[in-house]
This record gives C-alpha cells, sequence and structure tokens, in this order.
C-alpha cells in the first residue's frame, strides 16, 4: 500500500517507514522539516498539515491508499506553554487530515494516533477496555481525546475507514531527550563520567509506567492499517509496569556506578501511574503482541547517540 506518515521526521515517524518499507509497503513519509533522515521512504514531502490544499494535492499526486497520522505536538510541557498551539495542530490538524480524505480520497484507510492518556486516571484498578470513557487531564490529553472523538465520528457518520490507536508510553532509541528514558540515561552517562559520580537528582521514582518499545508500537500500526477494523480504537500497551527507581537502576548498572539519588522538589510529583490497559482487542483481531524484552529497549536507548 501506498502509506502517507505525517510527523514522519518526529521519533515514531522515523520507526514507522522502516516498518512499513520492510513489510512492502510504500511510505510516503511527510513532515514540515525538510529534508529529513527517511531513507527507507518511498518518496518524501514537505507540507504543514494546517495547509488542507497541500495534503489534498499530496494524496492525489502519490495515489495515497492509507494514512498513519503522527504529526502533533508531541511533549506535554509543550502543550502546555501554549495551549492554543497544541490544541490548533492536534485538533484542526487532524480535522483538516480527516476532512480532505473525506472530500478528495474518501475511500483512503487513517489511522488517527491517540494516546492512553486520553483515559485521564480513572479510580478503577483493573486493566481499562476501548470503551472506558475518556477523561483527560492534561492539554495535551485534552486535546488527544477530542481528536479521538472527531476522528471516530468520521467513521461512524461517514463511514470511513478510520481507525484510532491509543498507546501506552513508548521509548526506544532516537527518542528526543527531553523525554523520561533517554533523559535518564543522559543523566546517568554525565554522572559515569565525573569524579566522584555526583548524585543523581531525581523526581518521584516510586512512579510507575508502562512502557512499550517503539518498534513494538510501529509494529501495531502496521498491522491496523492492514488488518484493523474502521471505526475501532484500538489499545497498545506492554502490560508490564516499570518503577522509574528500576530504571534508572539499571542505567546505573550499565554504567558502572552505584545508584544514589538526590530529590529534586522541582521535579517532584505525587505518586502517579500510567493507565492499565486491556489490549484484548488488538491482540485478537491481529495477533500483535508485544516482543522486545524492556531490558533490551533500555539497552538500545543506552546504545544510542
Ligand atoms: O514540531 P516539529 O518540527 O518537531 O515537527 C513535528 C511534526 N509536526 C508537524 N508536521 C506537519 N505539520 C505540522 N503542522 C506539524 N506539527 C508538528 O510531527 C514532528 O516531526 C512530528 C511529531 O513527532 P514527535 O514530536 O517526535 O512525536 P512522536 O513521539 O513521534 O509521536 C508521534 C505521535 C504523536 O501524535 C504523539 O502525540 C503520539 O504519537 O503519542
Amino acid at each position: 500500500m501506498r502509506i502517507l506518515i505525517t510527523g514522519a521526521a518526529g521519533f515514531v515517524g522515523r520507526h514507522l517507514i522502516r516498518e512499513l518499507a520492510e513489510h512492502g509497503h510504500q511510505p510516503v513519509a511527510l513532515d514540515m522539516r525538510f529534508p529529513f533522515p527517511a531513507e527507507s521512504a518511498w518518496r518524501q514531502v514537505t507540507a504543514d498539515i494546517m495547509d488542507p490544499s497541500a495534503i489534498s494535492r499530496i494524496l492525489a499526486e502519490h495515489q495515497v491508499e492509507a494514512v498513519a497520522h503522527l504529526a502533533a505536538i508531541s511533549f506535554v510541557p509543550d502543550g502546555n506553554a501554549d495551549p492554543a498551539h497544541l490544541y490548533a495542530i492536534n485538533i484542526q490538524g487532524t480535522l483538516n487530515l480527516l476532512e480532505t480524505v473525506r472530500r478528495h480520497r474518501a475511500g483512503c484507510r487513517l489511522l488517527f494516533v491517540s494516546t492512553a492518556h486520553v483515559y485521564g486516571n480513572p479510580e478503577t484498578t483493573g486493566p481499562l477496555n476501548e470503551t472506558a470513557p475518556l477523561c483527560p487531564v492534561t492539554p495535551y490529553a485534552i486535546s488527544k481525546a477530542c481528536a479521538d472523538h472527531i476522528a471516530q465520528s468520521y467513521a461512524r457518520e461517514y463511514r470511513l475507514p478510520i481507525l484510532v490507536a491509543r498507546p501506552n508510553n513508548h521509548t526506544g532509541p532516537g527518542q528526543d531527550t527531553r523525554f523520561s528514558i533517554p533523559a535518564f540515561a543522559h543523566q546517568v552517562r554525565t554522572a559515569a563520567g565525573a569524579i566522584p559520580h555526583p548524585p543523581l537528582r531525581v523526581g518521584n521514582l516510586d512512579s510507575t509506567r508502562d512502557f512499550c518499545d517503539v518498534r513494538d508500537v510501529v509494529g501495531a500500526y502496521r498491522l491496523l492499517i492492514e488488518q484493523g477494523q474502521p471505526g475501532q480504537a484500538y489499545n497498545i500497551a506492554s502490560g508490564r509496569p516499570i518503577a522509574m527507581r528500576d530504571i534508572l537502576g539499571h542505567f546505573c548498572t550499565l554504567a558502572g556506578i552505584p545508584p544514589a539519588f538526590e530529590t529534586d522538589p522541582a521535579r517532584f510529583r505525587p505518586t502517579d501511574r500510567s493507565p492499565l490497559l486491556d489490549t484484548r482487542r488488538i491482540r485478537e483481531q491481529t495477533g500483535w503482541a508485544p516482543r522486545i524484552p524492556l531490558e533490551q529497549t533500555l539497552q538500545d536507548v543506552w546504545n544510542s547517540p
């Protein structure tokens, strides 16, 4: 299939291009930036998702058969700093794409990448399936929940082949050091290079997160584009929550330094955890399962430049 990837220069986009090309697809990589590294892309295009006429030209010119919509403001503090921009890109940008597909390319499959954070912090202790109510808390999660509802309404009202992915936290080689796991790796590497090793300044290490390897996540996106049922949302998660303390400890072991921590009040937040997700739907419908152990992911982040 010819598959347009928006946000292709981003962390996930670069992995998705490779995943699609390796499975015989023709990725058309779109981002605002140019040029960007996309060796396995079939075509590389520059456009702003806020410009619907450019998007419709690209869909027609490249005879696009499916779209993976990743372009977004993805870093939560960026969204908090400029909510108007966040809502414009994450909501209006998604709407532009949906509307362009509806008007000009109605047969095109479209995967909208939402987030597990749309579920908020529900009281329930059991795993959440895709029918759980969306109760987003942060501006980022609110923007995604809004676009998630809009994408599903386009599938329902216009009978378009649109699907929604709700991934939990993901990481892997190439992620920006603003995100927690590469930031930890960077901090440990810096401490290991100083004598004596300074203690690591940390927030609340009791917080737990469910991290999936980005290469498993893009495998899920490919399967959903190929086999997912239009109109449905799909949770994606590893199902193995881990305390941030253990991740930091793992990097200290890799660096060969003792795990000495010092609490930084500016980084401290009360204990929180990512939602526990029920992933039966994607497993049963597509056969997807996470394959990469967390230790491998951490090793690959540690080794990545
Ligand atoms: O903001 P930049 O220059 O880093 O470019 C980002 C791009 N992007 C856009 N592309 C086209 N038109 C726009 N108006 C526009 N605004 C932003 O989307 C960046 O290259 C890409 C997003 O990549 P990352 O920030 O690295 O996000 P990541 O981790 O790959 O997440 C992909 C998706 C997002 O929808 C997340 O919210 C979701 O997965 O979890």
